[in-house]
């Protein structure tokens, strides 16, 4: 199977993250957003939508990365796409959740403006209110997280990691951009850190990290 994606993309990010948690061994084929290489003709022959990630998995293209991870986790029959109806629609939830809700806020509401001029309202004044009701949203839509989704338990489907984690967690870290405080929220903050610490986060995150440094200096 082959991924075509960008490792910094946060669309990119949970699909080579949970790959590599399951152990699948996808070759890998680097769409370098920053060189424009999503606009090449046989990339966009690939995904009109001119966007990463795609699957490619012997003829058959998939775009849309919620939909690449269930499934990758169906190849690789990973737990973290339960078989068990109630579980899996719980994961199906919580990963339309961020992708809808919560990414429009935080992501293209509060940090894309910020990083592409492209998205940005027309004048400094609609952009600062623009971002100031991102903010306001972004902060309900953790606070949710926090004490609704996570609350007391280690993932956010509850006692086993599954693909909302993988999902959620590169989300919620792309607010690192414009160094949120993630103090009022501290199970999200736990909740990352057990991430960090338990799968292979650095590996999938060196690219992010990187990024991150050239932005902030
Ligand atoms: N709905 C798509 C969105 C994919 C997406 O936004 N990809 C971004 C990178 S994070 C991209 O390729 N942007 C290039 C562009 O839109 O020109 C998904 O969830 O996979």
């Amino acid at each position: 199977m082959r991924l075509y994606y960008d490792p910094a993309s946060t669309t990119s990010r949970p699909v080579a993250h949970f790959a590599a948690d399951a152990g699948l061994d996808l070759d890998l084929v680097n769409v370098s957003l920053t060189h424009g290489e999503h606009h090449a003709a046989a990339f966009r022959q690939l995904n009109p939508s001119t966007q990463v990630p795609v699957l490619e998995d012997d003829g058959f293209v998939l775009t849309e990365a919620s939909a690449i991870l269930k499934h990758l986790a169906d190849v690789a029959d990973s737990p973290a796409y339960p078989k068990e109806r109630r579980a899996r629609s719980r994961v199906n939830e919580r990963m339309d959740w961020f992708n809808t809700g919560f990414y429009r806020d935080s992501g293209y509401g509060l940090v894309y403006p910020m990083l592409l001029p492209e998205l940005r309202q027309p004048t400094p004044e609609l952009q600062a209110a623009a971002s100031h009701k991102a903010r306001l949203a972004t902060a309900r839509w953790l606070d949710i997280l926090d004490r609704n989704l996570i609350g007391d338990q280690p993932y956010v489907c509850g006692e086993a990691l599954s693909l909302a984690d993988y999902l959620g967690g590169s989300y919620v870290s792309l607010l690192q951009v414009v160094d949120y405080d993630f103090s009022p929220h501290p199970n999200v903050r736990r909740w990352l850190e057990r991430l960090r610490r338990t799968t292979r986060w650095e590996e999938a995150y060196a690219a992010f990290n990187g990024m991150l440094t050239a932005v902030k200096g």
